[in-house]
Order: C-alpha cells, then structure tokens, then sequence
C-alpha cells in the first residue's frame, strides 16, 4: 500500500520534470530563434552602404585575408581577384578584411604594386581587425587547430559586426568564418584553399603513430593518447567538413588540395580547380633556341632537405653513366644548387658529397650553394636537363619555373607534377617523368638521344603548356566559378 502510493508520487515527479524540461527547450530555441534573426536584421540595418555618384546602393563583396599585406603567394592571389573583379563588375565595391593594423590602405596596396607589379583599378576599402591574434598558432601550444579554429570564429564575429557584406569570400583558408557569414551575415559564401586545415595524411598518420611535426613522443608511445587524438582529428575534420561544404562555391589551387578538400567536404560538383598565377616572368624572358652548343648538363634545384631525395638523383645519374667509357663521362655534369637553411641541411650536403664520391661520379657532381637569382637563372640558361626528384611533393613550382626558361624537365612520377604541370599539352609531351633508379637513368639517356631539334619542339611546347598558371588563366577561371555568386548583385 505504502510502496504504491510512493510509486504514484513518484511518477508524478517524473513527468512534471519532463515537462519542465520540454517547455524550457521550446522557449529556449524560440529564444534563439528570435534573437538569431533579430541580431541578423540589426546588423544588415546597421552595416555600412556604399552608394555610387547617383546615390544607388553598390553591392559588396568581402575578402577575409587578415594578413594581406604579407606578400606571399597568397596575397598574390588575393591582388589578382580583386583585380579580375574590379575590371569585369566595376559597379562591386570590394572590401578586405585585414589585421594589418599598422599599413594604411594607401600602404597596403602600394606593396601589392611593388611587391606583384599589380595595379588595382577601382578602390578598396578596408576593414581593420584588431584581435587577429585570436588565429595565431603561437597562442594555442595544445589543441592547436581548435584554439585556431574557435579564434577565427571570434575573427569572423569581429568581421561581421564591422562590416556585413553582399557576398563573402574567404581567401586564407579559415572555414569556419563560412557558416558564420552565411547565415548570421546571410550572405552568399565562397572559399579560395591552398591548404587544407587538416589533411587525410594527417589523419593516417596519427593512427599509423607515427612521429612526425607536432608530435609529441609520449603521445605517439602510447595506444591510449594515440586513440584519443586520432578522435580529436577526426572529430575535427567532421566540424571541418561540415562548415566547408556551406561554401556556395569551393576554388583549390591544385589537384592535390582537389582530393584533399573533396574526401573531407565530400561536394566534389561545389569544387572546383583554380590555379593561382605563378610568378615565372623572369624566366620567360629568355628565348628558347636550339641546345645543340649546350654543356651537357643536367641541374637540380631544390633546397637540401630530406623530402627532396638528392641522393635519388647522384644514385642515378651514376646509372646513367655506369655504361660509358671515360672520355664520354667527361663530358656530363650534374649541377645541385640550392639553399642551404640550417646546420642539418649542411651536413646533408656533406654526405652527399661523400655519396658522389663512393659512386665515383665526383668529377661530374658539382655543388652549388646558396646561389643568387642571377647566378639562378644563368645555371637555368645552360643547362639542357632540369632534374626533379621529390615524392608526392604537393606542386612543385621548380618544376614550373625548370620548364619555363626551357629546360628539358625530368620529373618524380607523382603529385603535384605528374598531376598538374608535366602533362601533355597540344596531345605532345612537355617533359618527362620517372620513379626509380632505373627510370631516372635511361630517361636521362632518352633525352641526351633526341635530336636538338625534338628537344626544341617538346621545350617550346612545355613553356607553351605554362600559361595554364599565368595571372590571365586565374582571372578568366576564377570569374567563372564566381560568376554565379557575383552577376546576380551585379544587376540589383
Ligand atoms: C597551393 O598552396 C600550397 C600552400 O600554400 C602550396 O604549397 C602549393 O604550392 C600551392 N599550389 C600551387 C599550384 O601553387
Ligand atoms: C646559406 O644561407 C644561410 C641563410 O642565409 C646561411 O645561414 C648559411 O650559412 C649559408 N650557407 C652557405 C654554405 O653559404
Ligand atoms: C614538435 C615535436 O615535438 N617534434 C618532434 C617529433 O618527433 C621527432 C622524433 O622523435 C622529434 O625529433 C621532433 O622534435
């Protein structure tokens, strides 16, 4: 009797809390609900309008490149879109985000005309952000991609409260401003990436517990803390993907960021390849002419660092060589010329030359180190044959400038060359690629074979093949992909 009456009260009590909890719940969204619309009517309401002479509302569009002032490749990418814009929708009005505080905008983009010879036609405005250290990694030693992550909402939030733009384009890879400006900003949203955050290699290699970069030993030793950050990356690359794919148009600057960015966003028909400009002007400057009255030389050039496997490249080259009699060794060279950073890269360069010597190929081996541009570009001028050895490597621009002051390019079989850049052009070859030893060697054989004047023709057509990275394909593909977001405020 007791226990029943107990039970009664007690299911009582039950219900009443869930009820509680059901209404409180129904407030509380309807509370957010509200509040969300209310703050994205206000700040629309608030923001800044820019009028034309005729006092009719010019529609904008937003860059967020907090160091635009910084001079990389990035930024070159962010002067030729803007560019590209103001030449074909002259009446948008492009603003850029930036927390480059101590530049003034007259500042700012005149280092975008010394630095990049790139002249902006119609005015930028710029909107200074003050907490761009919100996204510095310098802040966050642990949970590094969160802390940067969780800053750059903070960074956008900033953004959006000082500016709220027609269209939003994010241009330094922070896609977690994407969602932001969608829907709080309610804007259409677009993304340039040359580097995803996190990548799918990342990922293995964690649970592969491999010691690597931001590693740490006592992570990697132990199966547990190994568990639980493979968890925190792929918990990471869920929030990743999930605010990348608000993007209404996705832009990457290569095949490899292509199949990175389409496994972890998974909306490979939003997604589409831009090549930035690659600045090789002063390679194309010289003419390509016969090489028949050239050294037989072959020329390496890539920095000293293990991922660059210069020992791939003596270890051929003796191959190449080990069938000649000596008066006809005499005649090859290989040149490695390149930057020395570090004591580590120096002694690298010690052992190979310990390496060469060993193979027997000293005398043909010559090291050059630390050169100038000019003495650069006078190696380039000479040489018949540009080597290139690194696996997987992501692009490779001397790969693209080896081909452009017309050099015979020979490449690793993978990434970003066998990909993107030694790819048949006009259905004929623009170089050639090789994997191991061996390959390396009889290709190198191959092209000492050809006549000057096959050489000439697979030369001309490779520099040809080039424009596919000059600043006029950039601007004609990036338009394209944009034009969706960009015609329809055009006519509003
Ligand atoms: C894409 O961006 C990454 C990171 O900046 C860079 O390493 C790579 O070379 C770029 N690709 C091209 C095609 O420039
Ligand atoms: C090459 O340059 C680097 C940095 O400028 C310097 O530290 C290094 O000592 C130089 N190495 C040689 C061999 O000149
Ligand atoms: C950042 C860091 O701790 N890197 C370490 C990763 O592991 C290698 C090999 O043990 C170390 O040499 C690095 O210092």
């Amino acid at each position: 009797m007791h226990l029943s009456v107990f039970f009664r009260l007690y299911t009582a009590m039950l219900s009443q809390i869930a009820s509680l909890m059901i209404v409180s719940g129904i407030i509380f969204i309807a509370l957010f609900t509200v509040v969300f619309f209310v703050l994205r009517k206000w700040l629309r309401r608030t923001s800044k309008v820019f009028v034309d002479e005729n006092g009719k509302k010019r529609p904008s569009l937003a860059f967020f490149h907090p160091y635009c002032n910084a001079g990389g490749g990035g930024e070159r990418v962010l002067w030729v879109a803007i560019r590209a814009v103001q030449r074909r929708y002259p009446s948008i009005q492009c603003v850029v985000y930036t927390g480059d505080t101590d530049a003034t905008p007259e500042e700012i983009i005149t280092r975008a005309r010394q630095r990049f010879n790139i002249i902006i036609p119609g005015r930028v405005e710029f909107v200074y952000l003050k907490n761009r250290a919100w996204v510095e990694a310098v802040k966050y030693p642990y949970f590094t991609l969160l802390g940067q992550s969780v800053g750059s909402v903070f960074l956008g939030l900033e953004a959006l409260f000082a500016f709220v733009p027609d269209i939003y384009i994010d241009t330094m890879g922070y896609a977690f401003t994407l969602p932001l400006f969608k829907y709080l900003g309610g804007c259409p949203v677009a993304c340039y990436v040359h580097y995803p955050t996190i990548s799918t290699d990342m990922l293995s290699r964690v649970s592969q517990r491999v010691e690597s970069h931001n590693n740490a030993t006592f992570i990697s030793r132990s199966p547990f803390l190994s568990g639980l950050k493979v968890f925190y990356y792929k918990f990471f690359a869920y929030l990743y993907g999930m605010a990348g794919k608000r993007a209404n148009v996705i832009m990457v600057n290569s095949t490899w960021t292509f199949n990175h960015i389409v496994s972890l966003w998974g909306v490979p028909v939003r997604t589409c390849i831009v090549y930035p400009p690659c600045d090789v002007a002063e390679f194309l400057k010289t003419q390509i002419t016969s090489d028949e009255n050239k050294p037989k030389q072959i020329l390496s050039l890539s920095q000293f660092r293990p991922e660059k496997d210069h020992p791939l490249q003596l270890k051929s080259f003796h191959k190449f060589l080990a069938g000649m009699d000596e008066s006809q060794r005499r005649d090859y060279k290989l040149v490695l010329a390149g930057s020395c950073r570090n004591e580590d890269d120096y002694s690298r360069v010690q052992s190979l030359k310990k390496l060469a010597e060993e193979l027997g190929i000293q005398n043909n081996v010559e090291f050059r180190l630390n050169i100038s541009f000019s003495e650069l570009k006078q190696l380039l001028s000479e040489s018949l044959i540009s080597l290139h050895t690194m696996w997987n490597e992501h692009f490779g621009i001397c790969v693209v400038e080896g081909m452009a002051a017309g050099t015979v390019m020979l490449a690793h079989n993978s990434g970003g060359p066998k990909m993107d850049i030694v790819i048949n052009h006009n259905d004929k070859p623009t170089g050639f690629l090789a994997s191991d030893v061996d390959s390396y060697a009889s290709t190198m054989k191959q092209i000492f074979a050809m006549s000057p004047s096959e050489r000439l023709e697979l030369r001309l057509n490779a520099r040809e093949s080039l424009s596919r990275f000059s600043e006029e394909e950039f601007e004609a593909a990036f338009l394209s992909c944009c034009e969706p977001l960009l015609k329809p405020v055009e006519s509003r």
